[in-house]
């Protein structure tokens, strides 16, 4: 059965958009919570975390998160914490990747990027700040909900692979040295799956181990995860090419611009599609064994392929 097939008979369409505005605001809150006001002496860096947490993300991490919890029957509650630790190495990732010294972007979600607004020097430390009050964040979850120490290190050691040379490091770095240089498929598909699949991968596993999830639950999502992150990033490539500027809230186009190798770019943008097809109905299907409660996640998989944003 195909996406669209499933999509017709599935009995339990959740209406995602609800779903996504109803989670992105309890996001939304949690993060408040979580940065204080900027004040005292070291204040700079707090409007530089604050700004660029609060630039207006779509929260698809903590999103994933709070839904991989929710579809083994936990309550998001109980991850929230990770959920927004997940968004501050989310953001930490995206001030370094828009710094000169990498992408080089001037806009993101159509707003200045942090170092067009702080600088260079506080924009820097504005990232490793959120990366290390992720850890904090994370270190500290089961100070105020029922989580086991046993469980929260687990989470704490996957998304600590999934952020570091291991998952995201790894991919940035093997991206920005593949520029002017020949990639092949498995390069680019190891580019994206590190840079930016792992931690989407990390989020939906994270939170379906705080559910807590069995062995073979933590497998099946982990194959969602890994599916639908590596679906994320071709629809990133595509959208380059057929996004609109606006609805983006950053120049489309850069990409060819820049001589970036992507999936289109290297099988055309067709074969693109199908593959991200393939990689939601995959995603998708190792959700068999789960009932209604993983029904956002069939459909976020969905959506991941045709967002266009
Ligand atoms: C600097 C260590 C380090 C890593 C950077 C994630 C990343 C690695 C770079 C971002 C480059 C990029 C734009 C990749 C495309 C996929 C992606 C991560 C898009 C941004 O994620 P969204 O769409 O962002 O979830 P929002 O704005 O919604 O939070």
């Amino acid at each position: 059965m195909n996406l669209m097939e499933r999509r017709l008979q599935s009995k339990n369409n959740v209406d995602l958009k609800s779903y996504l505005h109803e989670k992105r605001s309890i996001v939304d809150e949690a993060l408040q919570a979580c940065l204080p006001e900027p004040e005292g002496p070291a204040s700079d860096v707090i409007k530089a975390m604050r700004y660029s947490l609060f630039a207006g993300g779509k929260r698809l991490r903590p999103i994933l998160c709070l839904a991989g919890t929710e579809s083994v029957g936990g309550i998001h509650t109980d991850s929230l914490s990770i959920a927004c630790a997940l968004e501050f190495i989310h953001t930490y990732s995206l001030i370094h990747d828009d710094m000169p010294v990498m992408d080089d972007d001037d806009f993101r979600r159509g707003k200045p990027t942090g170092h067009k607004v702080f600088g260079d020097a506080v924009a820097l430390l504005a990232g490793d700040a959120l990366l290390t009050e992720a850890f904090r964040l994370m270190a500290t979850a089961h100070l105020t909900v029922d989580i086991t120490p046993q469980v929260l290190l687990k989470v704490i050691a996957l998304i600590s692979q999934a952020a570091g040379y291991r998952g995201m490091v790894g991919g940035q770095t093997v991206d920005i040295q593949s520029e002017g240089k020949r990639v092949d498929i498995s390069l680019l598909k190891f580019i994206h799956t590190h840079k930016t699949g792992a931690l989407i991968s990390a989020s939906v596993a994270s939170g379906a181990m705080l559910g807590p999830a069995n062995e073979s639950q933590i497998e099946a999502i982990k194959t969602f995860g890994h599916n639908i992150g590596l679906a994320f990033q071709i629809s990133d490539d595509i959208l380059d090419i057929e996004g609109n500027s606006e609805t983006m809230g950053k120049e489309a186009g850069v990409d060819e611009r820049k001589g970036k190798i992507t999936y289109p770019s290297l099988v055309g943008l067709s074969e693109s599609k199908r593959i991200q097809s393939e990689l939601a109905d995959a995603a998708v299907e190792s959700l068999q064994a789960f009932d209604h409660r993983a029904e956002p996640l069939r459909q976020i998989a969905m959506y991941i392929i045709e967002r266009s944003e």
